[in-house]
């Protein structure tokens, strides 16, 4: 029976599940179909513990004929369905609403060839995005993107999200490194777009529409991506901030003075570090300040990396915009680093509930949104806390409380949309729209290009059984 945990919320026009359909897949799918309730307890249920579906069936296809066959028989029995990588997402865009079959790519993890010249991967969509990168690097290479959720999500979720991560401003959108994809629509049909060149202006980009539609519009099975050099050695400098405006400071001069070796630029303030340290147990490697930045560099020359940053931070030190801070170069010391600022949504959890918003903001009312929203919340929220890629215009801002609490999110919502719009920014900057705020996605988007989207999808997957109630609008 299907359980509505969403009240203003009704099932689309979909067919329920019968054990003639369950009969189907467990014969195209040997052993690899779940309908224990317990089996499916995890996939039905967020990351973030806060959106949780009523699937009674997991499909784990091993190839694109199988994913095919799946699709073409739910799109002629209308049957809804959810495709899910390492469920990491972040905005309840992976897990079932009501009762959506669950396709996962957990078994979709074949790397296919790697072009050590060229830096060109190809693999299927279930690759892990942390075992990748470990494969390339034995080749001197590296992944064009970095995250903390490395050691589950799989690159075809981080396609699907068009996810961000902390090497953005180093190696640049998913939108440019990915080369070629594979994909099926929700007939069944099998769109090939597995390019492996790196200029390719024949006729539509197709392959684009798929990187950050969430799994609406086809499920991608397979991925070419441009692999960077890895780079010889890295540091990372963990600094003391008095101020945000010195955060800016930094990295505009990080940007003049590091250059191409520069790899990542992230802020995080005293609220976010008290986070980490007491519900982690984390220790800060510099005394107590508004604001923490921290700064990944890497290129050719370990040697001559080494000594740019040190003149920078030397520089920085003497004009008096850092008083204290610290630089790794060995790699525990610099995985203890990334921890504080990697670990902080793992960190929020222990609170409670999380109000969790990705936005990206002009840098001049960056992180002016933080201090209003901590005036506004008062003391009804345990912590609010802002921290995120500043050089890429990209905060996190994140509320908790014990547990989810009405009057604190009417707070929030929609006064964090509509301040993120009245400053031209955007609600979702890296993570989606998923279920949680597509119905926020005005905001950021006019009329008109939202009513293409919907004529896109309709065009792609015209019984609307991909990934329903997610990324679009109700109306
Ligand atoms: P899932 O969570 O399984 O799915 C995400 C979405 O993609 C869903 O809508 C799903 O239906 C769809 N989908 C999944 N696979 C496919 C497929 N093969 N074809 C079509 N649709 C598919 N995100 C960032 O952008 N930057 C970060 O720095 C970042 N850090 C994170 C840190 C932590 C600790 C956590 C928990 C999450 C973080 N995220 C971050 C969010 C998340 O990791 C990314 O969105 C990631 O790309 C999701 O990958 P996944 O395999 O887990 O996808
Ligand atoms: C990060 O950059 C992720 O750490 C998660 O995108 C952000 O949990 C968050 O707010
Ligand atoms: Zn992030």
């Amino acid at each position: 029976l299907t359980r509505n945990r969403y009240p203003d919320l009704k099932k689309g026009p979909y067919a329920d599940l019968t054990g003639q359909d369950v009969d189907y897949f467990s014969n195209l799918l040997p052993g690899r179909v779940l309908t224990d309730a317990s089996d499916l307890e995890g996939s039905n249920t967020d990351w973030l513990g806060t959106c949780r579906g009523s699937s009674q069936l997991l499909l784990r296809p091993k190839t694109t004929d199988e994913v095919s066959k799946i699709l073409e028989y739910c799109n002629g029995r209308k049957l809804a369905v959810v495709p899910q990588g390492g469920n990491t997402g972040l905005v309840g865009g992976s897990v079932p609403v009501f009762d959506e079959i669950i396709i996962s790519t957990q078994l979709m993890n074949q790397i296919i060839s790697l072009d050590d010249i060229s830096g060109t991967l190809e693999c299927q969509a279930g690759c892990v995005l942390a075992a990748l990168d470990s494969y390339v690097s034995d080749s001197n290479l590296t992944m064009p993107l970095d995250l903390g959720a490395k050691g589950s999500c799989h690159i075809g979720g981080n396609l699907s999200t068009n996810a961000g991560g902390v090497r953005l401003l180093r190696y640049g959108s998913l939108h440019g490194s990915v080369l070629g994809l594979e994909a099926v629509l929700a007939s069944g049909e099998i769109i090939d777009c597995k390019s492996t060149l790196r200029k390719d202006n024949t006729g539509y980009d197709l392959k684009q529409l798929f990187i950050g539609s969430e799994g609406t519009l086809g499920i991608i099975t397979a991925v070419s991506i441009l692999c960077p050099q890895k780079p010889k050695s890295v540091s990372v400098a963990f600094l003391g901030c008095e101020s945000f405006e010195t955060v800016l400071s930094i990295f505009k001069q990080a940007k003049h003075s590091l250059g191409e070796i520069l790899l990542a630029f992230e802020f995080m303030d005293s609220a976010s570090m008290d986070t980490v340290r007491d519900n982690l147990n984390l220790t800060s490697p510099v005394s107590e300040f508004p604001f923490y930045v921290l700064i990944e560099t890497g290129g050719s020359d370990g040697k001559h990396d080494e000594e740019k940053l040190t003149a920078f931070l030397e520089n920085q030190m003497s004009s008096g915009l850092i008083s204290d801070g610290t630089v790794a170069t060995e790699s525990t010391k610099i995985a203890n680093i990334w921890g504080l600022r990697e670990r902080m949504a793992e960190g929020l959890m222990v609170d409670g509930y999380n109000y969790k918003y990705d936005v990206s903001l002009p840098l001049s009312k960056f992180y002016q949104l933080v201090d209003d929203m901590r005036d506004r919340v008062g003391g009804l929220a345990t912590r609010v806390v802002g921290y995120g890629h500043v050089g890429d215009g990209n905060l996190h801002l994140n509320v908790t409380s014990p547990q989810y609490d009405e009057e604190l999110m009417s707070l929030i919502e929609p006064f964090i949309y509509d301040w993120v719009s009245k400053y031209k920014g955007s609600i979702s900057a890296e993570h989606g729209l998923g279920f949680k705020k597509r119905n926020f996605i005005y905001h950021s988007k006019s009329k008109s290009a939202v009513d293409l989207m919907k004529r896109m999808k309709l065009l792609m997957d015209p019984n609307g059984i991909l990934n329903p109630y997610k990324l679009l609008p109700d109306n």
